[in-house]
């Protein structure tokens, strides 16, 4: 049983989202998403994201192919999140390329080319103009 597990915000759900998931979960049989927190977002964006945590939590778990949805409340608990969660790969965007690589001590770390062209601050963008 290989399990896989990575991180986002996923606001304003798009086909990017679906696309890296449905990516994800292809590489093993079980996938774990954390979903990060409304604060955590805010630290590092200095804005909220246009829904809640538990309705990006909510929407996600609905999702085929994701077993479980779990709140992401800091990058600095990386670590115990996959030791928590018992991850075999963790999978990011290639928005990610090399931040993550110091966590290969403990489990494989794979970075995934982004969809082209679709972003969530585009789509605010496009329907604010
Ligand atoms: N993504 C993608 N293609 C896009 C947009 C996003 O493949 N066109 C991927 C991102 O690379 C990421 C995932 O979808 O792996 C979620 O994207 P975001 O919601 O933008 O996640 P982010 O805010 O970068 O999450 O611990 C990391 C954080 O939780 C960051």
């Amino acid at each position: 049983m290989k399990t896989i597990i990575t991180f986002g915000t996923y606001d304003l759900l798009h086909v990017g989202h679906i696309r890296l998931l449905s990516r994800a979960r292809a590489l093993g049989d079980r996938l774990v998403v954390g979903v990060s927190s409304d604060q955590l977002n805010f630290s590092k964006k200095n804005k909220f994201p246009e829904f809640s945590e538990e309705e990006r939590m909510e929407i996600i778990s609905m999702i085929k192919g994701v077993d479980k949805v779990f709140l992401e409340e800091s990058l600095e608990l990386k670590a115990s999140y996959l030791k928590e969660q018992e991850a075999d790969i963790l999978v990011m965007g290639d928005d990610w390329s090399g931040k993550f690589d110091h966590l290969k001590s403990i489990c494989q770390v794979v970075y995934l080319p982004r969809t082209p062209s679709i972003s969530t601050s585009a789509i605010i963008e496009k329907t604010r103009s």
